[in-house]
């Protein structure tokens, strides 16, 4: 488990990076299916969109140097994922409730190939703030909680694990 805290301190992330509109692809879709390998998805209702066919939106990572952030401000995914598919192999997967990790109090790790029916209840993190370093950079505590999700997602970002 601290292995795990620590991996999910890093890194300092300010989504922003890679804002590529094909990065916001959305179709409509259904079930785990609609989310296919080299793809980030989130689902716009719990169970993958069980209760219908609805909005998934797909990320794929762009940038060569191993991380992308996506920030949802003022598009049409922001604060509406329920579920989450990571089908990138080699990408931790990082959810985020604002626009960026320093105006974040909470976040999700998924880690390579793995998926979230619902974006409540989960075991993640808070973060916890504790001013800033001597260059300015905010200090940023993350610690091991459960945390709800749902609809308030505002940032996502992939990290070559
Ligand atoms: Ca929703
Ligand atoms: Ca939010």
């Amino acid at each position: 488990m601290a292995a795990a805290l620590a991996a999910a301190a890093l890194p300092l992330a300010v989504p922003g990076a890679a804002q590529a509109d094909s990065a916001f692809r959305v179709k409509q879709g259904q079930g785990l299916d609609a989310c296919k390998a080299g793809q980030f998805c989130l689902y716009e209702h719990e169970n993958y969109n069980a209760s219908g066919p609805a909005r998934v939106w797909i990320f794929v990572p762009v940038n060569s140097n191993g991380w992308d952030g996506w920030n949802f401000k003022g598009r049409p995914v922001a604060d509406k994922g329920e579920a989450a598919v990571n089908n990138l192999a080699k990408y931790d997967v990082r959810l985020y409730d604002n626009w960026t990790e320093p105006e974040s109090t909470d976040f999700i790790l998924m880690h390579p190939l793995t998926k979230l029916p619902s974006l409540n209840n989960v075991s993640g993190r808070k973060i916890r703030h504790d001013g800033h370093y001597h260059d300015g950079r905010p200090k940023l505590t993350p610690y091991a909680a459960t945390v709800n999700l749902n609809n308030r997602l505002g940032s996502v970002t992939a990290t070559r694990d």
